[in-house]
């Protein structure tokens, strides 16, 4: 069996020695122009070069939960894609999430400011039932950060595409309900999944519908986000603030709006590391059920993008 690794931002030895000691039976190389075919392959973001080159290749383990990068490309047919399946990635999100979502609540930037200037004051204590949360995208990241946000108190909504009943969520689904999920949240948080349906949907008509002083926390592409209608949104006072994880370009250009506006915390798309213990574990005991052929989670279904 061979196995190719072709991942763009990730350093190869490691990744290709750990896929190694999981798999001694196969053969794994990183891929180079030329090469021979291959059987599987680990991917982030390839060249159509290599998808061109390797029309046999029977699965494509992707090194992340989305797919973006490799639905905008010309995959081969009969080629299965497989994204991480949580891989340590879900309670990593969950702490991210929370940890913004509390800053913003808890007034802790405020305090900061104050703390630096030697001032010792006290804010009125805000009402967790005027901050309810709502998650767009209820899969395997969303339901986790639900659960964690849940264990605070807030009041909580959460959109899909198809419907679900999830424990001390109010669920909404598909388009016809996302006005009633917008009006009913706060804190927004983005964990969907990008794809041709929802590219741009955080934008100056769905943010606006947001509850007054809303706050928006982006962590999923970004994409999804129409960068310029946040800005005044934000100036105008209908939203109080965003974190962002997640950019239209990354790194982040010099000189972008967003560097320096002074309500909208930015981190380098890290809410959610791949952590590489977790996936090359997850993607051998794939590789080997695919191998005695059974059936495996977490193939992407090429019709809806993710
Ligand atoms: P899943 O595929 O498990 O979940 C996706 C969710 O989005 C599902 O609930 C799905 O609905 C919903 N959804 C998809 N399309 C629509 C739509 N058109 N309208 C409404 N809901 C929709 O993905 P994960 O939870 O594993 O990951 C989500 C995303 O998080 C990834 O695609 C990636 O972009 C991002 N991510 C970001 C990271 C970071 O570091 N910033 C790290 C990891 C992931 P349904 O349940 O009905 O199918
Ligand atoms: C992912 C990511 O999709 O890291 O896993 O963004």
């Amino acid at each position: 069996m061979k196995i190719y690794f072709c991942c763009t931002d990730f350093k190869a030895e490691p990744w290709v020695a750990a896929l190694r000691a999981a798999l001694p039976q196969a053969e794994i190389e990183v891929w180079a122009p030329g090469a021979g075919p291959a059987d599987y392959a680990v991917v982030w973001a390839p060249p159509q070069a290599f998808l061109d080159e390797q029309p046999q290749i029977k699965a494509l383990f992707n090194l992340g939960a989305g797919v973006d990068a490799l639905t905008q490309l010309r995959l081969p047919a009969q080629t299965k894609l497989v994204r991480l399946d949580d891989a340590g990635m879900s309670v990593q999100m969950a702490e991210y999430v929370c940890h913004a979502l509390i800053r913003h609540f808890r007034e802790f930037d405020a305090y900061a400011a104050d703390v630096a200037q030697g001032k010792w004051s006290y804010r009125k204590p805000r009402l967790r039932e005027d901050f309810p949360v709502g998650i767009m995208g209820l899969g395997v990241l969303g339901q986790r950060v639900a659960r964690a946000v849940q264990a605070f108190e807030f009041p909580l909504r959460g959109w899909s595409r198809s419907p679900k009943e999830l424990p001390g969520v109010r669920c909404y689904a598909g388009e016809e309900q996302l006005a009633e999920f917008l009006a009913e949240t706060k804190v927004l948080v983005c964990l969907l999944p990008l794809t041709g349906q929802t590219q741009g949907i955080l934008n100056r008509e769905t943010l606006a519908q947001l509850q007054p002083g809303g706050y928006l926390i982006n962590v999923a592409r970004g994409a999804h986000l129409v960068e310029e209608d946040l800005i005044p949104l934000l100036d105008g006072g209908h939203l109080a603030g965003a974190t962002l994880d997640v950019f239209r370009q990354e790194p982040l250009p010099a000189g972008h709006p967003f560097w320096r506006h002074p309500k909208i915390t930015i981190t380098p798309h890290t809410s959610a590391r791949t952590l590489r213990d977790e996936s090359v574990a997850q993607i051998a005991g794939k590789i080997l059920a695919l191998e005695r052929g059974e059936p495996i989670g977490g193939v992407v279904d090429h019709h809806q993008g993710y």
